[in-house]
């Protein structure tokens, strides 16, 4: 029988790397991706023997290289099943008039047109075979807009709009299509968004249970064992503790 193959962008972290270890103990050989090629060679050490693994390193801003890698696959790892489209950050929390334009550039580039790149370089192979299964990692950034998380919102609202597209669009094809919104989930997503400053990233996740990118890839693994006929298309998914973007009950 033919082995699955599953691929993974941003699994250097997080929840891409969580994703990435869940779908291997579900016996898919994996790409992944990121630009830490040190932490990609981590991942070979840690999947269980028996499943292949294909780390590939590029900045899914390059569009240049994400076609040319993409787009040059191996005969052997052309068969997508499972796309996760999970790379991206946010980049700063600051309001709209004092706003970094790097920052801007960064959250648009990598979490909008990074994951158009990989999916245009990928779905052609599902329309062709008429089968995949494309999971989009949005936020609930995407569904709320909460003070000073203006662009970073506004990159999750798109890949809301675009999961949304993809699914009516792929239809004819039979490509299952599920955007999963988390909550918080500690990560290094707030070291990022906070250049570094651990201190600061560390209070987001103090005085509550946040998720953890391990729930995140439980729910992946659920929604890719579904039956051919369940899709599971539109997830929010936050800490018991959390209501909604602004609202978390810490220390009850
Ligand atoms: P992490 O910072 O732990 O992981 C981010 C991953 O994205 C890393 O593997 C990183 O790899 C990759 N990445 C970032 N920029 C690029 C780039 N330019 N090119 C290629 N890969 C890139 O954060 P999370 O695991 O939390 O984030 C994963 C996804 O989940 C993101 O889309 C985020 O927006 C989303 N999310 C996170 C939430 C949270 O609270 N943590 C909640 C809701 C959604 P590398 O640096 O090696 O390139
Ligand atoms: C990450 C969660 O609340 O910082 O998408 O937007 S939040």
């Amino acid at each position: 029988m033919e082995r699955k193959i599953a691929l993974i962008t941003g699994a250097t972290s997080g929840i891409g790397k969580a994703c990435a270890l869940i779908l291997a103990k579900n016996g898919y050989d994996l790409i992944v991706t990121g630009r830490r090629k040190d932490r990609l060679e981590e991942l070979k050490k840690e999947v269980p023997s028996g499943i292949e693994i294909l780390p590939l390193t590029f900045d899914v801003r390059d569009k240049e290289a994400v076609f040319q890698i993409l787009g040059n696959l191996p005969d052997r790892w052309k068969n997508i099943d499972v796309l996760i489209n999970n790379a991206g950050n946010a980049h700063g929390l600051d309001p709209i008039q004092t706003g970094d334009t790097d920052d801007w550039d960064a959250m648009m580039d990598i979490n909008v047109k990074g994951l158009l790149y990989v999916s245009k370089a990928i779905i052609p192979g599902m329309t062709e075979r008429k089968s995949g299964t494309i999971i989009n990692i949005g936020s609930i950034a995407g569904k709320e807009v909460y003070p000073n998380g203006n662009v970073y919102c506004g990159s999750k609202h798109a890949v809301d709009a675009i999961t949304k597209g993809m699914r009516i669009d792929l239809n004819p094809f039979g490509i299952k299509v599920i955007g999963i919104h988390p909550g918080l989930v500690e990560t290094e997503f707030s070291l990022v968004r906070f250049k570094g400053d651990e201190e600061r990233a560390e209070k987001v996740y103090q005085g509550y249970e946040p998720l953890h990118a391990q729930d995140i890839a439980e729910i992946v693994e659920f929604c890719i064992n579904r039956p051919p006929h369940v899709v599971l298309a539109d997830l929010v998914v936050l800490p018991t503790a959390q209501a909604s973007a602004t609202l978390v009950n810490k220390n009850a």
